[in-house]
């Protein structure tokens, strides 16, 4: 397969250390699921990147208005306040995302950090979870070493969704609720705000982990179809998580 110049190029950048290999597994994952083109515009200047199916292809479970505001308006907004910040910060725009975020902790100016913490961490997080949905026809089932290890660590995939859900169902106020892999083992996590679980020394190290799948539970993600009912918006949503992507990830973790 003929991989484009300065493709090749940024996957030599990223695997110049350890560190930052680890950091960008998932989105060397995110590239082999779609196309080179995604890979790269995970580097500054960002871009939002398109949904790789239409705005009302998730219907019934979460409904073509709030995708298009979640999409274009929210994480659009992340996307452009990320760049904003690196614009006048030519050495951290240097960095892949996942190498940036991966970084936070040494950021001294408390501010530049936030900035880069909340956009940053908004764009990762929200790129991470389009691709963690399909249509609930295509939707697709966990592959035989995904199942096993669910059932492992949760005693069944019924088990491991009730936990999910309340993991998710608990977060206060804004956040995420994840599910990730940690020593070698899957775990729930759920972080608060844009955080996710690449942030070492911004969020708890029992936090951190490689991510298999994400959960946007921010009201924005669901008030217009549930308004206050979370809980309804989690069960929906396993309808439409895209197991095949799912499997990929916990493959390269
Ligand atoms: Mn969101």
């Amino acid at each position: 397969m003929d991989t484009p110049l300065h493709l090749q190029r940024r996957q030599f950048v990223k695997l110049g250390t350890l560190a930052a290999t680890a950091a960008i597994l998932p989105i060397t994952a995110r590239g082999a699921d779609e196309s080179s083109k995604k890979d790269a515009e995970l580097g500054y200047p960002y871009k939002l990147p398109d949904l790789l199916y239409p705005f009302a292809a998730l219907e019934p479970h979460i409904d073509a208005k709030t995708m298009e505001i979640h999409h274009d308006k929210h994480h659009g907004t992340y996307v452009k306040n990320l760049n904003a910040a690196l614009d006048k910060e030519p050495d951290l725009a240097k960095k892949s995302l996942g190498e940036l975020l991966g970084g936070l902790d040494s950021v001294s100016d408390t501010a530049l950090q936030a900035t880069l913490r909340n956009n940053g961490g908004g764009h990762w997080n929200h790129s991470f979870f389009w691709n963690s949905l399909a249509p609930a026809a295509s939707a697709g089932t966990a592959s035989k070493e995904l199942t096993e290890a669910i059932n492992k660590a949760f005693g069944s995939l019924d088990a491991f969704k009730t936990a999910f859900g309340e993991a998710a169902a608990k977060r206060f106020g804004s956040g995420w609720a994840w599910l990730v892999v940690q020593d070698g083992k899957l775990k729930i996590t759920s972080t608060a705000n844009q955080d996710n679980p690449y942030m070492k020394g911004l969020v708890p190290a029992t936090d951190l982990g490689t991510p298999v799948l994400g959960l946007d539970v921010w009201e924005h993600a669901y008030y217009l179809n549930y308004q206050n009912r979370r809980p309804d918006y989690i069960k929906a949503w396993w309808n439409v998580v895209n197991w095949d992507v799912a499997s990929k990830r916990f493959a390269n973790a």
